[in-house]
């Protein structure tokens, strides 16, 4: 029987709910597609924090490495620092793999209206460069404690780092309507972003079938709202396309929908499959989560390890439940996390 090694961190928050939850359904449809997901679950985040200093064990990405994928849920914790959760996991996980790229897919789901009146065939991929940009750890404190203290933080675009993610976006859009949005900001920014826009436009004029246009973020935020059915493939900066991946996903049902895969495209490390939402404290340990993010994940990592069949099994699994009027309430339901996975569920076993 094939294996797949699958390093598992639910991490915090609601991560610890709808982690579980994804497993459940994994394990159903990897029974049924004749495959093993050999799980190796780290009990990494911010209760490891609090017990040991740090988000991981020092030996934690040699650890990763031995793994086909990445499985996470959440990391954030109120009691502690952003900057020491995301810096001291997400982040370094995806550069120790060179995780370049972050594929976030938004589309209506069967069921759930957009939250744009009359938008409903919203279809788009953001395509989030995801290793450099305005998340830099270059810059620092002046002064501190003075009336004048300072701080500086230090963009940094390369022109392999920008090509890179406008060629994967190329790609994609080449098997999809032919359509790349570039967002920039070169009107304000005056020496990363038209630099941006430079090596992508450099870049796309390798693929003629594919038309480019560059917006300027402010109007794209604001197109995004008015028109989002009008996108399909977006290529945007680590900041850019974090911000509009949760504004799309949100205009398109719920940000706890959707899902990201941080890719190693050329597969030399692991890639690691998270949905986009936080940990959500504000709802944590209630149960309410809605599970389709983590789900959703769960799939792409399948398809990513070859496993198509399952995948789409999966989709159609959360999509017929949705369908059906099995909702969590920031989908405007009144089912619990537990409710919709047992829906899900009992849907594969039924098929
Ligand atoms: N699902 C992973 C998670 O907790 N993400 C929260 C977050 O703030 N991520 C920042 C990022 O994706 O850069």
């Amino acid at each position: 029987m094939k294996r797949h090694r699958i390093a598992v961190i639910a991490g915090d928050g609601i991560g610890l709910e709808v982690m579980p939850a994804a497993l459940s359904t994994l394990a159903l449809i990897a029974h049924r597609h004749g495959f093993e997901l050999d799980l190796t679950e780290l009990p990494w985040g911010s209760d490891y924090f609090r017990a040991h200093g740090s988000m991981m064990p020092s030996d934690g990405l040699d650890r990763l490495a031995e793994h086909d994928a990445i499985f996470l849920g959440a990391v954030g914790d109120p009691g502690i620092s952003d900057t020491e959760t995301l810096w001291g996991l997400l982040i370094p996980i995806r550069r120790a793999f060179d995780q370049y790229i972050n594929l976030r897919p938004v589309r209506t789901l069967p069921g759930i209206p957009a939250r744009v009146v009359g938008a409903t065939n919203i279809d788009m991929v953001i395509v989030r460069e995801n290793v450099e940009g305005e998340y830099s750890s270059v810059g620092g404190r002046v002064y501190v404690g003075q009336p004048h203290e300072a701080a500086v933080q230090e963009a940094y675009f390369s022109r392999r780092g920008i090509a890179r993610a406008a060629e994967f976006a190329a790609r994609l859009a080449e098997t999809r309507t032919g359509k790349v949005t570039s967002a920039t900001k070169s009107n304000g920014i005056i020496h990363t972003m038209p630099f941006w826009d430079e090596v992508v436009a450099q870049t796309m004029a390798n693929h003629p079938g594919v038309a480019l246009e560059k917006v300027l973020i402010d109007a794209l935020a604001a197109k995004l709202v008015l028109d989002p059915e009008s996108f399909d493939v977006i290529v945007a900066s680590n900041l850019f396309g974090d911000i509009l991946s949760d504004l799309a996903g949100a205009i398109a049902g719920s940000i706890g929908v959707s899902p990201s895969g941080n890719l190693n495209p050329e597969r030399e490390h692991p890639s690691m499959f998270e949905p986009v939402h936080g940990s959500a404290p504000d709802i944590a340990g209630r149960g309410i989560a809605n599970p389709v993010g983590q789900m959703w994940a769960g799939a792409m990592m399948l398809e990513h390890l070859g496993e198509h069949e399952a995948a789409t099994e999966l989709i159609a699994a959360f999509e017929d439940c949705l369908e059906a009027g099995v909702r969590t309430r920031d989908l405007g339901g009144s089912a619990g996390t537990a409710d919709f996975v047992a829906a899900v569920n009992a849907r594969i076993e039924r098929a």
